[in-house]
């Protein structure tokens, strides 16, 4: 008789900085979604496929859910939101801190109310105490029904196999959604533009990222070495001086770093050039949103 084949949909949520796009990244073994030390970080839905034997998960990595100051942040929560009203399954991450803060309030009032299971996991374990981790799991186990628990660390692996296990046992039987092969729904001009992104996050202070847009010009794939053409939008003019920085350094530093980073993804040499571009207050005008690619989801509906 044939196998029957099971696949899903698991969303990841959480507040910022838990540790959602790093999970999501170290299960699939590669890095699709961008990471940082600063909140914020992921702006739009990402879904990755995890295909073993003839189980399909397929992950989707969620901004994180936050109190929204502008008009990307009130985009960002509300595709936190429907994700996983669209899911099998839902993994709610936080850290073993020993109290509960308002933003994780407000995700459990909203996960009380969800009628699939929801996974409790608890990120950065190699960060804390056992006891701590195990102080985490009472008071958030006192909050609502979870369908399981798991501890795990992202950094040192530890616990993501039960995980996968735990995740299997609520995939409904189906045929998958994906051909065995994929990876990732992201078109690669949207990975490389968020690899840009990143770089951008890691090497500058903390006030600019936020107000950070990266847009693909060119992206040509004709010849031997891919010839990419790349703004980075920022919101004042005093920001640009220091992405450019002191004789272009700062600039540079980024462009390498990406660089490196896009010729493994497409194994190619890349030729990279970036821009620098001014638009004021483009996180609160819903046409350049629009244009950047943050409201795509909202026209579709
Ligand atoms: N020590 C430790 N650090 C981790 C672990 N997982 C993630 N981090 C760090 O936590 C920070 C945030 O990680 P992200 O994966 O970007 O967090 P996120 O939840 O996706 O954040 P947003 O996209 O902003 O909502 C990064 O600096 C990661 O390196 C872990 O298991 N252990
Ligand atoms: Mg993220």
């Amino acid at each position: 008789m044939e196998n029957k084949t099971k696949s899903g949909f698991v969303s990841i949520i959480g507040r910022p900085n838990v540790g959602k796009s790093t999970l999501m990244n170290k299960i699939i073994g590669q890095k699709i979604a961008i990471t940082s030390s600063k909140p914020q970080t992921t702006r739009t839905k990402i879904s990755t496929v995890y295909t073993k034997g003839n189980t399909q998960m397929v992950f989707v990595d969620t901004p994180g859910l936050h109190k929204a100051k502008n008009k990307l942040g009130e985009s960002m929560v509300s595709t936190a939101k429907r994700t996983f009203n669209e899911s099998d399954v839902c993994l709610y991450l936080t850290e073993a801190e020993p109290f509960i803060g308002e933003q994780d309030e407000n995700i459990l009032s909203l996960l009380r109310t969800v009628s699939i299971p929801v996974i409790l996991v608890i990120t950065k374990t190699d960060k804390y105490e056992k006891e701590k981790v195990f102080k985490a799991i009472e008071l958030f186990s006192k909050q609502m029904d979870f369908a399981d628990v798991v501890p795990l660390s992202a950094k040192n692996g530890r616990n993501i196999d039960t995980l996968l296990e735990v995740i299997e046992k609520f995939i409904p039987e189906g045929p998958f959604y994906y051909d065995p092969d994929t990876l990732t729904d992201q078109p690669e001009r949207q990975v490389v533009s968020e690899i840009i992104r990143e770089k951008c996050l890691r090497c500058l202070g903390d006030e600019i990222p936020h107000g950070i847009a990266v847009v693909i010009d060119i992206f040509d794939f004709s010849k031997n070495t891919v010839y990419i053409e790349a703004s980075i939008i920022c919101e004042r003019e005093t920001h640009k001086g220091m992405i450019i920085g002191k004789g272009a350094s700062k600039i540079k530093e980024i462009g390498t770093y990406a660089r490196n980073d896009i010729e493994k993804l497409l194994d190619k040499k890349v030729n990279l050039k970036l821009f620098v571009k001014t638009k004021e207050n483009w996180r609160d005008s819903e046409y350049l949103l629009k244009n950047f690619g943050f409201l795509a989801e909202e026209r579709n509906e």
